[in-house]
């Protein structure tokens, strides 16, 4: 006979004895608790939140990268910068930790060089496409180490922010083809630079002009549209798709207004508030990277984008036989950064004929 059945267990759904209370009269096992768990880690560990600015040069990268850094969110963690804003020339990152009640967030902005300039853009987009897929090329290198940190530094790009020239046309043949490569490696958010060059019904022209150019060539910016988990999503997600691209202005410059300090450009018939949403778009921007979507930017960019660089890399392994280097990528070389559709790994031993083919 089985021993087990003749002792019935406390948590029966069969009568019990009075001193026995049913299963039911137990309290919650304290599943909610979980989150204070996640929030005291997150406490400790804090966020790493990597953002890079992209276009031609000569519409405001710069002056956005310290626009962000200077505007009210974290203000008062910030050293002035007071410096005029040079010309970029070469890729850069100023990374700031900022701290609000308690929790920390290591924000790392990637400055480019504008692009564009030449007579011949052919491959422009080279030096970006590089950059990013480095990242990832470092991250995976890490992951693939036997002995490896308990916490690996991402320096990923989590979101890629275009500037498109306010033209009040629509997008270019340049920015298309920019923005084809760059939406299929990671998340771009793109942004209409120097708005305050346009009228509020020129905005919206030229807003739905791009939207249009976007739908046309099948270019995905975030949020993107397959990635809404639930209903709530797609009408959060819905309302920002109808927004993007933001009109945005910056300014690393502070003035007077009625008594109160802003960051503004000053003109002869007044000033431009950055963070006035009757003026322009930034606090939209900002609140989206940083309020509403820094997690599912950092989310999509580990599970999809990043994802699709590891699968490529490591299924190009998997046509090598098994063996002691199995998981032994040699690093990605620069051509192989820029297109790793046709990225090739490489056993020192197993080198052949078949590394010409791309
Ligand atoms: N009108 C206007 N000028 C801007 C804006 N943002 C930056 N600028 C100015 O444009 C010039 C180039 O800016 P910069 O940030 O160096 O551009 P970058 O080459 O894209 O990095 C500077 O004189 C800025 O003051 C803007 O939103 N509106
Ligand atoms: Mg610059």
């Amino acid at each position: 006979m089985d021993t087990l059945r003749q002792s019935p267990s406390p948590c029966s759904s069969r009568p019990s004895s009075p001193r026995t209370p049913p299963f039911e009269m137990f309290g919650p096992v304290g599943i909610e608790a979980v989150l204070d768990q996640l929030k005291i880690k997150a406490m400790k560990t804090g966020f790493e939140f990597n953002i890079m600015v992209v276009g031609q040069s000569g519409l405001g990268k710069s002056t956005m990268v310290n626009t962000l850094f200077k505007s009210k969110v974290w203000k008062s963690a910030m050293p002035s910068l007071e410096v005029p804003t040079p010309q970029t020339l070469e890729l850069h990152s100023v990374s700031h930790v900022i701290e609000e009640k308690g929790l920390k967030l290591k924000l790392t902005v990637t400055d480019t060089p504008g692009f564009g300039d030449q007579i011949n853009n052919d491959k422009c987009w080279d030096p970006v496409l590089g950059y990013i897929n480095q990242q990832y090329e470092q991250y995976l290198q890490e992951e693939l180490l036997i002995t490896r940190q308990r916490h690996i530094p991402d320096t990923r790009v989590h979101c890629c922010v275009y500037f498109v020239p306010p033209t009040g046309h629509c997008l270019r043949p340049l920015d298309i083809e920019f923005l084809r490569r760059l939406c299929r490696t990671v998340n771009v958010v793109p942004v209409i630079a120097r708005a305050d060059s346009l009228t509020i019904e020129e905005r919206e022209a030229f807003r739905s002009r791009i939207q249009q150019n976007l739908k046309t060539h099948c270019i995905e910016v975030y949020p993107q549209k397959c990635f809404d988990e639930d209903i709530n999503d797609s009408i959060l997600n819905g309302k920002i798709r109808e927004q993007i691209p933001f009109a945005v202005v910056g300014a690393d410059q502070e003035h007077l207004v009625n008594g109160r300090c802003v960051l503004g450009r000053k003109t002869k018939w007044g000033i431009i508030e950055v963070e006035n949403i009757a003026h322009c778009e930034f606090l939209l921007l900002r609140d989206l990277l940083i309020r509403s979507h820094l997690q599912d930017l950092k989310d999509i960019t580990h599970n999809v984008h990043y994802e699709n660089y590891r699968v490529i890399r490591l299924n190009e392994s998997h046509q090598l036989p098994r063996g002691p280097g199995w998981v032994n990528l040699a690093p990605a070389s620069p051509v192989q950064l820029t297109s790793p559709g046709c990225l090739k790994v490489r056993r020192r031993a197993q080198k052949d004929s078949k590394d010409d083919e791309c």
